[in-house]
């Protein structure tokens, strides 16, 4: 089997292969055909010479670049490469030794078709969207959470008394950060029992569900040591930084027996999605959580701190809410079956404050989770009226209502407006 027997542009993939999108730029000395059909061997079963093991059934298992227009190629691969529920077999294929080869200069792992085989064995979200608006019974706005800020630092007591505020501002989520664990000075367990007090009692003063996206990242056994607590306690999510944690632990997590909503922090993903040229896209990183079953991941703004342009945004929107049960070459999206997987809801988070909302609200809608720390702990004059001047933010988005003639009946909200305006901060 040689590199070319790997390019075969009149293969037809069977329905069961998977596809995937890649982008290829060749390292100087080598043709765009050469190195696709490199892609194609070293992703599926050859290497850098022929070997005399190859015989005529391994050979039915090798990937076929079936489709190209540079510096993009198709390339399918059948299904017998693959055992279906091991995520992280699958990606040490079609993402693994290949970024590292000689051969390519740059290399970028864009999109995959998941066929049937790899749909029907993974779970899914528990939860999805309708589940999550169901805990917290809001049905028909976006979601609103908050990080309180500085994100590591504060005491188990001062982090509790700003979660508080939070929540009797209006805000309907407290979320911890990415880096906010267990650390000596705000332990887990303390900040637990105390936000859970605090949540009773915000609840039973406003009225409304409150909730808190707690973050259980942690080696594994930890990690369910943690997840316990947060049930026993009857809260509805926990958040795991799904990168660093890592494919199999999200995928073990989802199979343990909990009724805990799992919120995804995406903490990481920059460091191989950003370079449009070479690693994996985020629309991958999206995909491959809404199979493993998470309930919630960020997705960006479009208009906020962290780079996250608009066709991207656009793309994982599609991925997380809706079926794109087409191709769509313009987005560089391949098409999702997603079978009875359910939707997963994007949160959009970074930078974000009450003068974004109209701009938020036209890119996502109201099947969205608005995240903002700065943006509300920020507010000039307290926690509490900045939840009040975001939530109010929210209430005129979704009500036809211009953010100006809503800050006349909220003195929280024009305070916001004369502070931030209506700008993207950096
Ligand atoms: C938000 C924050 C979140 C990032 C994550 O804080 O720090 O961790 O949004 O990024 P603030 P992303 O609201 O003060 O900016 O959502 O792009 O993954
Ligand atoms: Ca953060």
């Amino acid at each position: 089997m040689i590199i070319k027997d790997y390019v075969d542009t009149s293969y037809e993939p069977a329905p069961e292969d998977l596809i995937a999108l890649f982008r290829v730029e060749p390292a100087r000395g080598f043709s765009f055909e050469e190195v696709i059909g490199r892609v194609a061997s070293e992703s599926s079963n050859g290497t850098w010479t022929e070997v005399v093991t190859m015989k005529p059934h391994v050979r039915e298992l090798s990937a076929k670049a079936y489709w190209y227009k540079p510096p993009w190629v198709k390339i399918a691969y059948p299904i017998g490469l693959f055992e279906p529920n091991n995520m992280s077999q699958i990606l040490s294929s079609i993402a693994g030794n290949i970024f590292g080869m000689k051969a390519v200069r740059y290399l970028r792992l864009e999109d995959v078709y998941w066929p049937k085989p790899i749909i029907d064995v993974y779970k899914g979200p528990k939860y999805g969207i309708d589940g999550v608006r169901d805990a917290l019974k809001v049905l028909d706005r976006p979601i609103l959470a908050t990080v309180p800020k500085p994100k590591v630092g504060l005491y188990h007591d001062e982090y509790a008394e700003a979660a508080y505020e939070i929540w009797i501002g209006g805000v309907d989520l407290v979320k911890d950060d990415e880096n906010l664990s267990s650390q000596s000075y705000n332990s887990f367990e303390k900040r637990l029992k105390l936000l859970m007090r605090l949540r009773d009692k915000a609840e039973k003063e406003t009225g409304e569900r409150k909730s808190y996206l707690v973050n259980i990242t942690a080696p594994y056994r930890e990690m369910i040591r943690r997840a316990k607590m947060v049930s026993d306690y009857g809260n509805e999510f926990v958040m795991i930084d799904i990168l660093t944690v890592g494919w199999a632990a999200l995928q073990e997590f989802r199979n343990e027996d909990f009724d805990l909503r799992i919120h995804a922090h995406r903490a990481f993903h920059a460091a191989f999605t950003r370079n449009r040229r070479h690693g994996m896209s985020m629309k991958l990183v999206a995909s491959i959580s809404r199979l493993l079953g998470v309930d919630h991941i960020h997705v960006g703004t479009v208009v906020g701190k962290l780079e996250s342009p608009y066709h991207e945004v656009h793309s994982l929107i599609l991925i997380t809410r809706n079926m794109t049960n087409k191709e769509m070459p313009r987005l560089k999206l391949l098409k999702k079956e997603w079978g009875g997987i359910k939707p997963v809801f994007p949160v959009s988070s970074g930078g974000l404050h009450p003068g974004l909302m109209p701009k938020i609200y036209e890119i996502f809608g109201k099947d969205v989770i608005i995240q903002a720390g700065g943006g509300v702990l920020g507010h000039p004059k307290g926690i509490k009226e900045g939840a009040k001047a975001f939530r109010d933010a929210i209430y005129a988005v979704t009500h036809g209502i211009s953010l100006d003639d809503m800050a006349k009946q909220s003195g929280e909200l024009r305070e916001a407006l004369e502070y931030w305006g209506y700008k993207t901060y950096k």
